[in-house]
């Protein structure tokens, strides 16, 4: 297929939770959601990605689930979500689901039998083992606990969690389950759904076996994230779910694929791949160790760059990526990526574009439209996420004291992504009537939706005209399928890159410098530059020669 539906569309995440509550109890809900379309719509978004809104204990927020068929009562009921399909297909918006079976809920009926006995039937549903002694059967450390492992008395073994300690892994090697996990994404999939994006998969195959791996942190274990992304049996998984659901359906899939070897990528995404596309996490990750959130650091505009320009690199001629600048797992890119000078309503549009118009999928993060910045948390307390607790306790274990765990943890934690949707200046930002369940970021007097629809020059409506240009028939040709090629490299905090098409040209170049700045292209020379998105400010292109407001980007047309 040259031209599916899924590459000429905008996606948009939704974290139900922190979207729109509709009934007072401080939780985002279904009916909230459907009462937001229109909103989307005005945006010109084509597809939702929806985080879980399966039956869940919300130990991680939806991605401990209870029952895979069931809709989270706090979220609404089966109908709610049928009338929110309905709502979205009369809006040409296309729903993909998450889906989350590297792990369940310790609350799922498989598990509640599994961990009855030794030889029940649900037993190899799970992965459980003997311990060493009284100790974890190895070394391997959890994403959000520290030891992988936790020790269940009813039949004295130990199962494997590498999230949280109520979300134990799923058997992948059992061709039982696997059957009940394919029938389970076919139910999703009859029901009028166009895809899933697939939580933390390349964590389903285990390397066998269960030995000890060299600590890669202080405290003797192992994160084996890495270890577990690159099991040549995984792709055996992989391809067989992708036969089995998503391919008869001709269904959308976007994996979340940490630690890929580039070399790899087109068995990912592609013609026949296991995915339609994968996320690029390239940039998310720049700065990341072992050691924990306190040893992070956030990379500089120029190694950002950098990453984009390596995905685009790898990725040309094999399939798309799908470009974010965060999501409801990682800090607020403008927070993240902007160095402090460029925290403005110049700098965000800057940003928005330099990724927007990359090759690939864009996914905009709900309240990313608007330029919604990470949260000033004033203590621990004020933070829920599973991971922020266990990553604050690194902290202190390391040494800091609780300013700075804090100080770290807030830049980090995923509740930056996570606080209620900013509507209006009114109460809570206009999300809840009542009192919600995580704290609203103070800003949403400033930063808010209502404030920005509308009024010329705002970030909401820069995204409103990114999105209609690159649906905009006359580009889509290069918007869409053009090949990216990077300019001007050696410039430092200058990110430039032209997209080739078979009808035009179209250079786009940001200056992420504090101060003006004027370069060279030759190729320009003779040429006229029409300006299709500018983000502030007069810019000049004249005799190759282009020059840039601080904090300015431009999308030019070349001809
Ligand atoms: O695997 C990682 C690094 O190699 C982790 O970053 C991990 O893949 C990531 O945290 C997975 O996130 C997803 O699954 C989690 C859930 O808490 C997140 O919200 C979700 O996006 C467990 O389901
Ligand atoms: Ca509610």
């Amino acid at each position: 297929m040259k031209h599916p539906w899924w590459k000429e569309r905008v996606f948009y995440q939704i974290y139900p939770r922190s979207f729109q509550d509709s009934n007072g109890d401080g939780i985002g809900d279904i009916p909230g959601l459907i009462s937001r379309l229109d909103y989307l719509q005005w945006l010109g978004i084509g597809a939702v990605w929806l985080c879980p809104v399966y039956d869940s204990p919300n130990d991680d927020m939806g991605y401990d689930i209870r029952d895979y068929r069931k809709i989270m009562s706090e979220f609404g009921t089966m109908e709610d979500f049928d009338r929110l399909l309905e709502e979205m297909h009369r809006r040409d918006i296309k729903l993909v689901m998450d889906l989350v079976v590297n792990h369940s809920s310790d609350e799922n009926a498989w598990f509640v039998e599994s961990r009855k006995s030794k030889d029940n039937p649900y037993r190899d549903y799970y992965i459980w083992r003997d311990g060493r002694g009284g100790k974890e059967p190895n070394n391997w450390s959890s994403f959000f606990t520290p030891s992988a492992w936790s020790y269940d008395a009813a039949t004295e073994q130990w199962y494997l969690h590498l999230f949280g300690e109520k979300q134990p892994d799923l058997n992948w090697e059992n061709p039982k389950l696997r059957e009940e996990i394919y029938k389970m994404m076919n139910w999703w999939l009859d029901k009028g759904i166009a895809g899933f994006r697939v939580d933390a998969i390349m964590n389903i195959k285990k390397p066998l076996p269960f030995q000890d791996y060299p600590a890669d942190r202080e405290d003797g274990l192992c994160n084996v994230g890495g270890i577990l992304g690159s099991q040549e049996g995984l792709r055996d998984f992989l391809n067989e779910m992708h036969e089995k659901t998503t391919k008869p359906h001709h269904a959308f899939s976007v994996g979340e694929v940490f630690g890929l070897d580039d070399s790899d990528i087109s068995r990912f995404i592609g013609d026949d791949a296991y995915f339609t596309s994968i996320f690029d996490f390239r940039q998310n990750v720049a700065g990341q160790t072992m050691l924990g959130w306190y040893d992070w650091k956030a990379p500089t505009p120029d190694e950002y760059k950098e990453c984009c320009f390596t995905s685009q690199k790898v990725s040309e001629g094999v399939g798309f990526f799908s470009n974010i600048i965060e999501n409801h797992d990682e800090p607020r890119g403008v927070s993240h990526y902007l160095p402090e000078y460029a925290q403005n309503e110049k700098g965000k549009k800057l940003l928005g574009m330099m990724y927007f118009m990359l090759k690939g999928l864009p996914f905009i993060y709900q309240g990313q439209e608007l330029g919604m910045e990470n949260c000033a948390f004033p203590s621990i307390e004020a933070i829920d996420d599973v991971s922020s607790r266990d990553e604050y306790q690194r902290c202190l274990k390391v040494g800091l004291n609780e300013k700075e765990a804090l100080k770290v943890v807030s830049h980090y934690s995923r509740d930056n992504g996570r606080t209620p949707f900013q509507w209006n200046d009114e109460k809570n930002g206009g999300f809840t009537t009542g009192t919600p369940w995580l704290m609203v970021n103070p800003q949403y007097k400033e930063i808010n939706a209502a404030s920005q629809i509308g009024r010329e020059g705002s970030i909401y409506e820069f995204y409103k005209s990114m999105i209609a240009l690159r649906r905009d028939d006359r580009y889509e040709d290069t918007i869409v399928y053009g090949v990216t090629e990077p300019v001007l490299e050696d410039q430092k905090d200058i990110m430039a890159y032209f997209r080739r098409g078979e009808k035009q040209d179209i250079l786009v170049i940001g200056n992420f410098r504090d101060e003006a700045a004027e370069v060279e292209i030759p190729e320009l020379k003779g040429k006229t530059c029409q300006v299709l998105l500018n983000n502030g400010g007069t810019c000049m292109a004249v005799d190759g020669r282009v020059k840039l407001e601080a904090l300015q980007g431009v999308v030019f047309e070349v001809k």
